[in-house]
């Protein structure tokens, strides 16, 4: 595998050239499409490969590189994640979640596969995450439980689920900004906080520099969701390669509908100069993670 840090800055190379690479990875890790049961892998692999933007798993590696650590050994964290995010994708879409026929500009997994193999495809991804972690190298200062632990809890019952939890009971109802800020910081912020936390452990990074990423993780996965909703209101279907518009349908809580258009920005911005302030600390070496923070949030689809 290449260098933790690309020669170049620029940022959607670098982007494409980390996807690339977490393919590679994915691919050796999620057994073969015609491994039986070929359906599960088949529908496994429809998800994963379904042209995500990796954003996590860059993260992860960008993170990594600012701790002076290798792509190589960030990998298997990276990909860990990518598997949750795409379970928690695949079962957001049932129809007793968000009821969603398109994800990533292609028909969700339960209208290929049926409800049944969707569940399972997001069962086994959530399994494999931790099959892929724990064949992870282990570093001094963090060991395979700290690691395992620190993906379970972003992923369980009081972070993600949690977040889906009060995203699913608060449908149709008038949320205030505080409750809304509880479900995105769990909902979204959490994995992707998680994912720049794992690529610091991966290199061994100081609880100092540990401290700095997960600054910056949280900022910028609230800002992510802030930015979503207002993608939600301001683009096309086309353009988001899923439903746009569904949350005013479903009179979902969103920021744009709680706080209204132009604060939304405003809060995106201010939590944006945040996550930057906390890369001070990486003094120059952060640049990746910058950019591609800088990129998720100026993104239109
Ligand atoms: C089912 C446990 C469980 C959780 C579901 C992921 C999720 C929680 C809900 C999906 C809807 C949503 C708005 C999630 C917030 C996170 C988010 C913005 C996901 C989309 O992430 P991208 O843009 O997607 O990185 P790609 O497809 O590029 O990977």
């Amino acid at each position: 595998m290449g260098p933790a840090t690309p020669a170049k800055p620029d940022v959607q190379s670098c982007l494409a050239a980390r996807s690339e690479a977490v393919n590679r990875a994915l691919d050796r890790f999620i057994p073969a499409a015609l491994t039986r049961p070929a359906t599960i892998h088949r529908a496994m692999r429809y998800s994963l490969f379904a042209g995500g933007k990796r954003l996590r798993p860059a993260l992860c590696l960008a993170a990594a590189a600012a701790c002076q650590g290798t792509e190589t050994a960030a990998m298997p964290l990276a990909c860990a994640v990518e598997c949750i995010h795409t379970y928690s994708l695949i079962h957001d879409d049932l129809p007793a979640m968000d009821d969603d026929d398109f994800r990533r500009g292609k028909p969700t997994s339960h209208k290929v596969f049926g409800e049944g193999i969707a569940v399972l495809a997001g069962d086994a991804l959530l399994t494999q995450a931790f099959e892929i972690a724990a064949q992870s190298k282990g570093w001094p200062r963090y060991s395979h439980r700290q690691i395992i632990l620190e993906i379970a809890r972003a992923s369980g019952s009081l972070q993600l689920i949690a977040g889906q939890v009060a995203d699913l009971e608060g449908e149709g109802r008038r949320l205030s900004a505080s409750q809304l800020r509880y479900i995105h910081e769990r909902k979204t912020s959490a994995l992707l906080c998680c994912s720049v936390r794992l690529g610091g452990m991966s290199a061994n990074c100081t609880r100092a520099q540990l401290h700095a990423l997960t600054e910056f993780g949280s900022n910028v996965g609230l800002a992510f969701q802030i930015i979503d909703d207002i993608l939600d209101v301001t683009q096309t279907s086309e353009k988001l390669g899923k439903t746009a518009g569904k949350d005013h349908a479903v009179r979902k809580a969103t920021y744009p509908a709680i706080v209204g258009l132009e604060k939304s920005r405003r809060i995106a911005a201010k939590l944006t100069r945040r996550a930057f302030d906390a890369l001070t600390a990486f003094r120059g070496r952060a640049w990746e993670l910058q950019a591609l923070a800088e990129f998720l949030l100026s993104r239109d689809r």
